[in-house]
């Protein structure tokens, strides 16, 4: 098989299941254009995305802004390590700094190296400026939390899934249920080693679980009286995808870390950063972090690119807009549905919940389904399914996605 033959959808997945670890369980559908809202499979069948690569597509799929930025690049310089300078990244950092309005950033690649970055930094705060103890820094994280795939970043998790037969699991954790404040003070007050408090402002994994209004301030608030960092992790629910640039635009809290990646380069190219003010990023000097390409000048051009779109083209007022239509259109059929307990989430991040347990196979084929009538959607547990389309969707576009999502699920009805 010559590498440019064009495969049926079946012989790509029988590579994939032959040759590729089974690390996940696709739906079985295989892409090969996107533009836009829009996504193709190999057998030319066309589908709105309602997944966008887990939110990192809100720009829509091959933007000519960010795609062109990328291949200017590419062809200009690639890759330089950090070295030597590059022209291109000092100019990102401005942009993403003024963006953001943070003092500093630091470049990787992944969202998972950001969260490291970003406990790496707390921890090294909390030695330097706080005064704890040397390896006795603690940082609170929260039931059910979902913030990457690295050894440590799993010793926190409790999906057993993600977790079990991975161990040793790294120490200086402390979880506590999620959208508690009493739970919050608890573990802050007479325990002077928290140095931070890491926390999804929507949890995404978790179902789209939106905590309660205020719970943000509030938590910010706590972390200021204790002095510990309030660490965001905004790498799914940032860059408008919510309704706002960031998902704690909504209480106007501003956290001592900021966790992005996904979509700060429109799913184009791995881009993340972790930002903070001088206060706390000056306790990194040369030697302490770093990564090959993080940082790299194609990276740097694409992200420009791609936040340049999110204001150019006011991708979060759309987000804010069409999501209120999208859950109230939903609450509509959810009002005579019995296979459809509820619909939640904020911006274009929503999620609905299957009148099933967890365990059943209904919101795995509601999706089937879905994916029949031309929208790719996936379920997150078994009973949630999450619909989080790329953010240049259009009213029409989406009222067009209302009425396929809704009479799938009127053939799912008892
Ligand atoms: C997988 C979910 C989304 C994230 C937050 C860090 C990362 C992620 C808040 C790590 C990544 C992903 C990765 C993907 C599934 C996924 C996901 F279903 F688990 F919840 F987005 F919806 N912080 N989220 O959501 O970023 O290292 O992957 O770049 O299978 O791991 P990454």
């Amino acid at each position: 098989m010559a590498v440019l033959d064009q495969l049926t959808s079946q012989q790509a997945i029988d590579l994939e299941n032959k040759y590729g670890a089974h690390n996940y369980h696709p739906l079985p559908v295989v892409l090969n254009r996107g533009e836009g809202v829009y996504v193709w499979d190999v057998e030319g069948k066309k589908y709105y995305d309602f997944l966008s690569a887990y939110s990192a597509v809100n720009q829509g799929h091959c933007h000519p802004k960010i795609i062109s930025a990328m291949v200017q690049q590419a062809q200009t310089l690639t890759l330089t390590s950090r070295a030597f300078y590059n022209d291109m990244l000092g100019k990102f950092e401005k942009f993403a700094c003024e963006f953001f309005n943070f003092d500093k950033l630091l470049p990787m690649n992944t969202g998972a190296e950001a969260v490291e970055t970003a406990l790496k930094l707390c921890r090294k705060w909390a030695y330097e400026v706080k005064g704890i103890d040397e390896n006795q820094a603690e940082i609170i994280v929260c039931e059910n939390n979902f913030h990457g795939r690295t050894t440590t970043i799993i010793s926190f998790s409790n999906d057993p899934v993600a977790r079990k037969n991975f161990g040793p699991y790294t120490k200086g954790f402390i979880k506590i249920a999620y959208n508690s404040i009493e739970a919050l003070e608890e573990a802050l007050k007479n325990n002077p080693n928290v140095s931070g408090f890491l926390v999804e402002p929507i949890q995404g994994e978790a179902g789209v679980y939106v905590p309660d209004e205020g719970y943000l301030t509030q938590a910010k608030a706590l972390c200021e009286k204790y002095n510990v960092l309030f660490i965001a992790d905004e790498v799914q629910t940032g860059i408008a995808r919510t309704g706002e640039l960031l998902a704690v635009d909504h209480e106007q809290v501003k956290p001592d870390i900021l966790i992005l990646g996904k979509a700060i380069s429109g799913g184009v190219y791995p881009v993340s950063a972790v930002l903070a003010n001088n206060a706390v990023m000056n306790v990194i000097k040369p030697g302490n972090h770093g990564s090959t390409f993080g940082g790299n000048p194609v990276a740097a051009a694409v992200a420009m690119a791609a936040l340049e779109v999110i204001r150019d083209e006011n991708l979060a007022e759309n987000a804010s807009e069409l999501g209120v239509l999208f859950r109230s259109e939903l609450n509509k059929y959810i009002e005579t549905s019995q296979i459809v307990k509820l619909v939640r989430g904020k911006g274009l991040l929503n999620a609905i919940v299957i009148n099933d347990d967890e365990e059943s196979e209904t919101a795995w084929n509601i999706c089937m389904a879905l994916k029949e009538n031309g929208l790719l959607a996936k379920p997150t547990h078994g009973n949630i399914i999450r619909f989080a389309p790329p953010l240049v969707m259009t009213k029409a576009q989406l009222l067009d996605c209302v009425q396929i999502i809704t009479n799938t699920l009127k053939q799912f009805e008892v």
